[in-house]
């Protein structure tokens, strides 16, 4: 037996699990051997290893999946229960594009050439400033893990039978429109003094390069405040899907202000009142009247492991581990529940806690082998605590019944989401029955 293994194996029966005063015999995979499974060595793994790298053939189950929430409008959601840590693997990034193919899927992003492409800053300036990708990287820059959230996650309602409220939906299904990468790019502010903005704009609008053009208005206090316009994504630059070879980033704001392919910015004094931030983004209420230029996403958390879909092998021994999030700031606080929401407990935090990002918590529980729901619960750094389905409901004016009935779209859905787990170890999604 390889020496260096039994050792790391004594580690595991003795060290971490005995400190954080657990029952090791509960936990079948650690006990019982005694020999190391592999006396033979591994078959070798033919991938060049001086290509783009590719993971274990074995690792094929992740795939970022296509979900409809809305007649016409679609997008690929991120297998975020398979997901380790905080960070998205970039090819399983979410995809939300207006611009659609005719049979309603995203179409092909544009394919910018980086030596001609350029972003004009214009308007309520007085030098109005054109840029390469290569101007921008002479500028500071600074690199930051935030997450991206498309107002329409995890939306109860629509038209017929949609996966997210199903009994059957997974994480990816109900949460799977978030993703959180470590961006590199330049402060928008810096830019705008270069341009010399001008002391009465209010506003800008940020526009991309694809062939409908995305605009999105931006009030100008959240562009001095945070904003940015990111060229790398998680130590590479930013993928073709995700807005390359420049993206404006406006952190903690529905996904749409995020406008890809960044190619004009123009500085205003009101908002533009495109399409879309004033039909399909603004929420309706029951008494008629609409909340119109929602932008920061609320504080939010699901718990991915044991999620929808999963199955539990026994009662014992299991890490409940979620990703937890708030367009106001940093999670100061998840709590979980695994008694169906009769009593909390603090869940652990871990490393790192950044702003405006997703935070991976952890939570050690043992079960009872009983039918039970698990839940997370999410306080942000203002003390904005993550609502039940009544609660939101009561928030946003709309009946609960309308979650399940309701045709018309909700945006910035974020109830706590509950897990069942059948006696036979099953997860099932029992917010909407
Ligand atoms: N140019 C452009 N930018 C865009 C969009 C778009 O269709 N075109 N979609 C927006 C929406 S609604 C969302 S939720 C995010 C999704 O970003 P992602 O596709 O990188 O996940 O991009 C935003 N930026
Ligand atoms: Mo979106």
């Amino acid at each position: 037996m390889n020496p260096k293994q039994s050792g790391r194996r004594r580690f595991l029966k003795g060290g971490p699990l005995l400190a954080a005063g657990l029952a090791v015999g509960s936990i079948p995979v650690l006990s019982g051997r005694s020999q190391t499974p592999e006396d033979e060595p591994p078959q070798r793994s033919s991938k060049s290893r001086n290509s783009y790298g590719e993971r274990s053939r074995f690792e094929n189950f992740s795939q970022r999946r296509l979900g409809g929430h809305l007649s016409r409008d679609y997008g690929f959601r991120n297998p975020m229960q398979d997901q380790l840590g905080i960070i998205t693997p970039v090819p399983l990034h979410f995809i939300l594009d207006h611009d659609r193919s005719l049979e309603g899927l995203p179409n092909d992003p544009p394919d910018l050439d980086p030596k001609t492409h350029r972003l004009l800053i214009h308007g309520m300036v007085d030098r109005p400033l054109t840029l390469s990708l290569d101007d921008l990287k002479r500028l500071p820059s600074v690199t930051r893990f935030h997450f991206l959230e498309c107002n329409a996650n995890g939306n109860p309602t629509g038209p017929n039978g949609e996966p997210r409220r199903a009994v059957t939906a997974t994480a990816q299904d109900t949460h799977g429109l978030t993703s959180c990468s470590l961006w590199t790019g330049v402060p928008l502010p810096l830019l705008l003094e270069k341009a010399g903005v001008q002391k009465s704009a209010t506003w800008i609008e940020a526009e991309g390069a694809e062939s409908e053009h995305h605009t999105k208005s931006i009030p100008m206090q959240k562009v001095m405040d945070d904003c940015l316009v990111v060229y790398g994504q998680n130590g590479e630059a930013v993928r073709p899907e995700q807005g390359y070879p420049m993206r404006l980033f406006v952190p903690g704001y529905e996904g749409i202000n995020n406008v890809k392919w960044l190619r004009r910015i123009k500085i205003v004094d009101e908002p533009y009142m495109g399409m879309l931030e004033t039909t399909v983004y603004p929420s309706l209420r029951v008494d008629g009247k609409s909340r119109w230029f929602q932008f920061e996403m609320g504080p939010k958390s699901v718990i991915t492991r044991p999620s929808g879909g999963q199955q539990l092998a026994g009662a014992g021994f299991y890490e409940i581990s979620g990703l937890a999030w708030s367009g106001g700031g940093k999670v100061r606080r998840v709590e979980v529940s695994t008694d169906s929401g009769k009593t909390w407990k603090d869940a652990q935090l871990q490393d790192p806690i950044a702003s405006k990002s997703h935070t991976r918590f952890v939570f050690p529980w043992e079960w009872n082998g009983q039918e039970t729901s698990i839940l997370s619960r999410c306080t942000d750094e203002r003390n904005m605590v993550q609502p039940t389905k009544e609660e939101f409901a009561n928030l946003f004016k709309i009946s609960v019944d309308y979650f399940v009935t309701g045709a018309n779209q909700i945006n910035h859905f974020n109830a706590i989401q509950p897990w069942k787990i059948g006696s036979g170890g099953s997860v099932t999604n029992p917010l909407f029955v």
